[in-house]
């Protein structure tokens, strides 16, 4: 059995594994643990199930069958189902952007929600040609809600935010027959051509693949990016703490757990409640303390600075401190084993969303159209749950860090543009110089098949020390803030000399904080403006920039992982797509997929090397623009500048 210490590289999460493992209570690490050795046919991708003349497996070592019954190879089978997971991932992250656009309806006709972010509401009626003249603010939302819903079953033409994309990107789209149209459409064709006896071209399918994977980035995670901005106000720099010790041991603590912020926006008012206060007061609780686990927790440390508990691998941990009187889950990376461990503990589980139910959990629907009610029923049920905590076997860890988060594509250059005239300028100018090497996203799960939190941190702070930007989000944000790497003050230590002279202008973190995993959608935006103020190229791929996720588990990152590619972003995952039983489609994607797309995947599961990997991707391509090397002297210097070129072209 791996030690506390070899699980994780987070103090707060090795003091509850130490505390768990004396008491024999099972968390994700044990259950991985217990899973061993893991089927090698599913992790080569090597299965398959889709039709019931099978299942069916490849031999990868050529001694059994080299093909399943009806015929499809390995790589045929590793295509369909790495593709059947970007269309799950897709419908995961754009149903959450529904459901958004749903609360915005609501929020149209008047009731608990209201519009916050009236400008950027304005300035998206009129990216979509909506008549935003003498129109109110309900009633342009509405139309605004209805134009987002109207993307999903959109079956003709391309998604309106694939506008935002720069123009060769977008060519590159057309030429390739591979620009979303709809994305419930995107989705449904991916399931459907995946079926027995219908796409049988490996290439063929995962360029299908990357347009449903771009219905994703471009399509549904945007739409929940930005009408979420609308509904609740953009995010704006911030200081909070994160790691277990945001816990209060005298307060009633909930804990927010999922990803939507539709409910956990009216938690937060419901939280400050004085009816409810005093009635926490009334049980002997001090107050009432919120934070938040996951990209809950990001949503609304973005914009109230609600502290975040932890990440993925810390949700268990969280129920065993024996401080939370309530977890509150709606949608996605909820682990159904968190019905036992409350069990045992005096911890209420709610589930809260009609679409995902779990064991152990008492419900509380959500209706959005009482959304307060709902908010501070889950409140009451919380403090009168506080009673019931056993205070002597609360453990704690007395571990937290302070972070800067807030940042989105609107708002991180103001500051270096001047406040009165924001503008991209500045940044573009500090790549081209040199000052800064290139532009880095860094984002994705915990996973227990890696040290908790390592992969992030080992390859953000080799990517920082080599004068790279960092943009991160969902989990490898907070694993970043939880090290302390997300305070300004953090550049002076881990980032190289140009990345601090320009944190040291600006006042910002070496590591900047996007937001939840559909924020990703900001990074897009981010980059398409960068592409637009000029000097760094015509596309996404010709920027010096490249992106990772380390620890990846969810079908979500693989959908994340193929609209970066399908952008032109060179993506090094920690874990591998389980596609190397399947030699053609792994040459593919991590070599001729760059051709149509102009980026491409690269498995690299030591964190050091895979930050190399993609600094060796932004000195090609600053070699390709003519862009002269690193300002400063920096610990991993370029190699050779010609052969950089030619990489590069
Ligand atoms: O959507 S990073 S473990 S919480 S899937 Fe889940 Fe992964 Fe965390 Fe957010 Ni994203
Ligand atoms: Fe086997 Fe082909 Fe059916 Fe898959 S689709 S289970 S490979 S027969």
């Amino acid at each position: 059995m791996k030690t506390p210490q070899e699980r994780s590289v987070d103090p707060a999460s090795i003091e509850m594994l130490s505390i768990l493992g004396a008491r024999s209570l099972p968390v994700a690490w044990d259950r991985h643990e217990a899973m061993q050795p893991q089927c090698g046919f599913g992790q080569l991708g090597l299965c398959c199930r889709i039709c019931s003349m099978g299942p069916c497996r490849i031999d990868p070592f050529g001694d059994g069958p080299s093909e399943g019954i009806c015929g499809a190879t390995a790589d045929i089978i590793a295509a369909r189902n790495l593709a059947r997971m970007i269309a799950a991932g897709t419908a995961a992250h754009s149903d959450h952007g529904r459901d958004v656009a749903h609360a915005m309806l609501i929020a149209a006709k008047g009731g608990d929600y209201q519009i916050k972010d009236e400008r950027k509401l304005q300035k998206l009626a009129a990216e979509w040609g909506i008549e935003t003249e003498g129109r109110s603010v309900n009633d342009l939302a509405k139309d605004v809600a209805e134009a987002a819903l109207s993307q999903f079953g959109q079956q003709e033409g391309t998604l309106k935010f694939t506008e935002r994309a720069p123009a060769a990107t977008r060519l590159r789209w057309q030429e390739a027959d591979a620009a979303p149209r709809g994305i419930d459409r995107d989705v449904v064709d991916l399931l459907h051509r995946t079926n027995i006896g219908c796409d049988s071209g490996f290439e063929h399918i995962m360029v299908a693949g990357v347009r449903t994977a771009l219905a994703d980035g471009w399509g549904g995670s945007m739409i929940a990016t930005e009408l979420q901005d609308i509904l609740f106000r953009s995010p704006t720099w911030l200081r909070s703490r994160t790691n277990l010790g945001v816990l209060k041991a005298n307060e009633v603590n909930i804990v927010v757990h999922g990803h939507e912020p539709v409910l956990s926006e009216m938690l937060v008012a419901a939280t400050q409640d004085p009816q409810l206060l005093e009635l926490a007061k009334s049980k002997g609780a001090e107050g009432i303390s919120l934070s938040g686990i996951c990209c809950t927790a990001n949503e609304i440390l973005m914009r109230h600075g609600i502290p975040v508990a932890g990440n993925f691998l810390q949700q268990e941990l969280a129920i065993a401190t024996g401080a939370v009187d309530a977890m509150v889950v709606d949608i996605q990376c909820v682990l159904p084993a968190l019905g036992k461990m409350s069990g045992c503990f005096h911890t209420k589980l709610v589930s809260t969303s009609q679409k995902a139910a779990f064991p152990g959990a008492i419900h509380i629907q959500l209706d959005e159209s009482r959304a307060m009610e709902t908010a501070q029923e889950i409140v009451r049920t919380a403090i009168e749950n506080f009673p019931n905590r056993d205070a002597s076997g609360v453990t704690i860890p007395d571990i937290s860090s302070a972070l800067v988060a807030g940042f989105s594509a609107e708002n991180i250059f103001t500051a270096l543009g001047g406040r009165y005239r924001p503008s991209y300028r500045p940044l573009n100018d500090a790549i081209i110089s040199g000052r800064l090497r290139g532009l880095a996203a860094v984002v994705g799960c915990n996973n227990p098949k890696h040290q908790q939190d390592a992969g992030h941190l080992a390859i953000t702070r080799e990517l920082m020390a080599n004068d790279v930007l960092v943009a991160t989000t969902g989990c490898t944000a907070i694993a970043d803030a939880k090290a302390g790497l997300m305070c300004p003050e953090a550049a002076s230590n881990v980032a190289g000399k140009g990345l601090q002279e320009i944190c040291r202008a600006v006042g910002i973190p070496p590591v900047l904080h996007l937001g939840s995993c559909v924020d990703i959608s900001r990074i897009l935006v981010l980059l398409s403006n960068v592409v637009a103020e000029g000097g760094l190229g015509e596309s996404i791929a010709d920027l010096p920039a490249a992106a990772a996720a380390p620890e990846w588990m969810s079908e979500k990152a693989v959908a994340i992982g193929f609209y970066a590619v399908g952008s032109g972003a060179f993506t090094v995952l920690g874990e591998p797509l389980p596609v190397e039983g399947a030699p053609e489609l792994t040459k593919y994607l991590t070599g001729d997929i760059e051709k149509t797309f102009g980026g491409k995947f690269a498995f690299e599961g030591d964190p050091v090397k895979a930050a190399r990997l993609m600094i060796d991707h932004i000195d090609a391509k600053r070699a390709a623009l003519h862009l002269p090397g690193p300002m400063y002297e920096v610990p991993y210097a370029p190699r050779n500048t010609e052969a950089a070129v030619s990489a590069a072209s």
